[in-house]
């Protein structure tokens, strides 16, 4: 019997195995599920042949089931006509979306559309594949997506070091003798641009072996307690600490280079105004123990710097990025075993052209902010919405995004949001942000697609791939999300609601192909694509331009290959490959970029400044995902709830009761006050993506919390990325009135 029969028996019995990569978090761990002959998820265990994940999980891969099954998910689309959500055919609301945004794109020009792509497109087929063509389709400048409030700081970083934005050197975790995490905090997050399943125990293997582990980070987190030491730093002051560093590095003789690269120089001079005892005093960290960092890094075998989203989300992000990976270079650990590596990924690397990093080819209408990646920055579009003028966005299209509440100044922007004269989400929820809209397109249940980490598996500790099938067959006439976002890109270029979603999935797998016969040096140069094209497997689009992508690729794998390994295929420990990658006009490392001059002025004149009485920063929790996990019963309670984290002291200084008033230049809330000396004097902690208001998710309604986004502040950005700054965020905190 096939596996699709026995789903079709209906019948409780028997069960199946199916194997897939949890799509939830960065992790990429691989799982096996039970499934009943009904299709209904049994158990989750984490799969012990897969020779990356060895059988790890966590709470919420061990959640996908209830996950994939919540009854409140969206099952048909949603269409919202006088204030009321009605459920449609697909046919009514591909209509309806043709209608809403034709009408825009004919009255304003199509200047006056705006695309917001969220986190979980990164960790889709659909999503990574039809992003691109979505965003071209529509012909706008307003293009957005998490990057700039989240990583982009460390894109801009590597373009402008290495000449390529995607090239991210990733810290190689199973071989280091030496670790400095400096915000993030893999032990609950399980790591994010270093892709590696079972973080902890990677962190704990580390220290058996002789290793040792190093955490900068404001709260004493749970990666803080497996360290061997923890330092607090105060928000937003990190590139204090790493001039620091650097400037040791440079005192004490300690530079071994071992690449070719230019402006070394240049840093040591930039590096002169931060002697460790002179940051000191800005950073919260002693100058004798950033000496001693500098030495240990230079001195262990190998050691390896890493930074993540507690750094890049502050006002200094992408000059933090620069420093790490300087550090890294100085140490003689870039590109090397032990140190900071780069994946090499079982798919092709199209987006590596050999043109030199550029950004800034258009900036924001409103402030001018630059373009990066062929995006702006999300912190301007609430302002893009509300500024009359040529350009207004009056459309938007978001894709697997909560903006309301992720975006700096949420508040502002779900206000915003209510101006639009069309909106469109691809989400299966109903939430704070898809409310707004005009139609909803729900996705498939998880089970019902095919999966595969276009992204994450070109950050990942080790060399692997693993694909997985759909588990569960689409109902008949259901879209999948492939095809959601064909007929998406199909309407805003003007082709109708009732196009072809294959034709425009057989065009890109042309262009793909044309290209891989006509470059020189490719495996299929002067090939026919024609006939490559026929020897394409796959059951959906997206599988067939999987299978093209890995046949590029340097490996040579194939989809059936990948199908045949289920648990997925370790291609071996990371290899030096920077040669390849760099991208610089000098075809040398830049170790002091010029666009990042102005920084280090505005860093200077830090020094001298006095710190805010009280900053905010964010955290993330164990059994949560930023806003959408919330509605998992099994996911709630205990330490996964939205309270401010305050240190006792500050509590008696201000004389604080159970619930706070927090203030900022944005906006304020009132929250549940949670006692900790975990967290610095002087800084409160509210993690993101609470705040859950008029939607359909019961359970989350049942514990909202607040929206730390309604505090963070749109108009103050990391001018060097624009990137959204969360952490270092001045407040005032009061008891809160009874
Ligand atoms: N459980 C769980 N896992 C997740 C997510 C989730 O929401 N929950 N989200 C996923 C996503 S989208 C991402 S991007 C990754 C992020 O992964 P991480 O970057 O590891 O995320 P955080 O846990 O937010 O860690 C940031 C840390 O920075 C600290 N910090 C804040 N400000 C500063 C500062 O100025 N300097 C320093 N040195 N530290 C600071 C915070 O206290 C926090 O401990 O996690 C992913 N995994
Ligand atoms: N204050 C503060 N704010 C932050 C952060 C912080 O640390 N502090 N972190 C930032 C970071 S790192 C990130 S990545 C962003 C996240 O920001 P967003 O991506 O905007 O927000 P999420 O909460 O991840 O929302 C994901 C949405 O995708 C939907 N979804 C889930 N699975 C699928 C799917 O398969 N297909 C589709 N189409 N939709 C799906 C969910 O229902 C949800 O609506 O938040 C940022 N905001
Ligand atoms: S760590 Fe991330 S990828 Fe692994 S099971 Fe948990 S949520 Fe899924
Ligand atoms: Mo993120």
């Amino acid at each position: 019997m096939t596996e699709t029969a026995t789903w079709k028996t209906g019948s409780a019995e028997p069960t199946r195995t199916a194997y897939r990569t949890c799509p939830i978090c960065d992790a990429v761990c691989g799982l096996r599920l039970t499934l009943d002959g009904t299709g209904k998820v049994a158990s989750v265990r984490g799969d012990t042949e897969d020779p990356f994940g060895k059988g790890y999980i966590c709470p919420k891969g061990a959640s996908l089931g209830q996950l994939d099954e919540d009854p409140d998910r969206l099952r048909a689309p949603m269409v919202r006509k006088d204030g009321e959500w009605h459920e449609v055919t697909w046919e009514e609301a591909f209509a309806t979306v043709d209608r809403g945004l034709t009408r825009v794109i004919e009255s304003h020009g199509r200047q006056a559309t705006a695309a917001y792509f969220g986190n979980p497109t990164f960790h889709t087929m659909a999503g990574i594949l039809f992003r691109g063509p979505l965003a071209q389709a529509l012909g706008t400048p307003n293009v957005f997506s998490a990057s700039s409030i989240d990583q982009l700081p460390k894109h801009v970083a590597c373009g402008l070091m290495l000449g390529d934005a995607m090239s991210i050197a990733v810290p190689d975790l199973d071989r280091t003798d030496y670790l400095l995490v400096l915000g993030a905090n893999p032990v609950e997050s399980h790591g994010s641009l270093c892709a590696a399943p079972d973080f902890p125990g990677r962190l704990r293997a580390l220290r058996e072996r002789g290793g040792r582990l190093v955490v900068v980070d404001p709260r004493r987190t749970r990666t803080a307690a497996v360290a061997d030491e923890h330092l607090f730093v105060r928000p937003g002051t990190d590139a204090h600490l790493l001039f620091g560093i650097v400037h040791a590095l440079f005192a004490e003789d300690l530079v071994t280079v071992d690449l070719d690269v230019e402006g070394l120089d240049e840093l040591r001079r930039l590096a002169i105004d931060f002697p460790p005892h002179v940051v000191a005093p800005v950073c919260g960290v002693a100058g004798d123990v950033i000496v001693r960092l500098a030495r240990e890094l230079a001195s262990a075998p190998s050691a390896a710097v890493y930074t993540r989203v507690g750094t890049c989300t502050t006002e200094f992000g992408t000059v933090i990025q620069w420093l790490v990976d300087a550090i890294n270079i100085l140490t003689g650990n870039f590109d090397r075993p032990g140190g900071v590596m780069f994946t090499r990924p079982a798919t092709a690397e199209p987006w590596r052209t050999g043109e030199p990093f550029a950004m800034g080819r258009w900036r924001s209408r409103v402030r001018g902010l630059p373009e990066a990646l062929g995006e702006l920055p999300l912190a301007v579009l609430a302002e893009e919405i509300e500024t009359p003028g040529d350009g207004q966005v009056r459309a938007l299209v978001t894709v697997a995004g909560n903006p309301v509440l992720s975006a700096p100044n949420g508040t502002r922007l779900e206000r915003a949001l209510r101006d639009l004269e069309f909106m469109v989400c691809v989400d299966p929820y109903l939430n704070e942000t898809t409310r707004h809209a005009d139609v909803i397109l729900p996705p498939p249940r998880m089970l019902q697609m095919p999966h595969y980490d276009f992204l994450l598996l070109t950050v990942t500790v080790r060399n692997y791939a693993r694909f997985s099938p759909a588990i569960l067959p689409l109902e008949p006439g259901r879209p999948s999300e492939g095809e959601i976002m064909a007929r998406l890109v199909q309407i805003v270029s003007g082709q109708g609601p009732d196009a072809d979603p294959e034709a425009l999935s057989e065009a890109m797998l042309g262009g793909m192909l044309t290209a891989a016969v006509t470059t020189p040096g490719s495996p299929y140069e002067g090939q026919d694509a024609t006939e490559l094209r026929a020897s394409l497997d796959g059951e959906c689009p997206e599988e067939r331009i999987l299978d093209a992508m890995l046949r590029l690729a340097p490996y040579g794998l194939s989809l059936a290959e990948l199908r045949a390994r289920p648990h997925g295929i370790d291609l071996g420990a990371l290899k030096p490959r920077l040669d390849e990658l760099l991208c610089t006009e000098s075809g040398r490392v830049r170790l002091a970029p010029l666009p990042l001059a102005d920084e280090v002025v505005r860093l200077r004149e830090r020094l001298g400044e006095p710190a805010a009485d009280m900053v905010l920063i964010g955290r993330r929790q164990l059994r949560s995902n930023n806003s959408w996990l919330h509605n998992v019963p099994t996911l709630t309670g205990g330490s996964n709830r939205c309270t401010l984290h305050v240190n006792p002291a500050d509590v008696a200084r201000l004389g604080l009761g159970d619930r706070a008033l927090v203030r900022s230049a944005a906006g304020e809330v009132v929250a549940d006050v949670e006692p900790t000396e975990s967290i610095m004097p002087g800084v409160v902690s509210l993690p993101h993506g609470w705040g859950h208001a008029g939607t359909t998710q019961g359970v989350a309604a049942g514990h909202p919390g607040v929206n730390a986004n309604a505090l963070t502040d749109d108009t103050v950005v990391d001018p060097a990325s624009g990137n959204a700054v969360f952490n270092g965020v001045p407040v005032v905190v009061e008891p809160a009135a009874a």
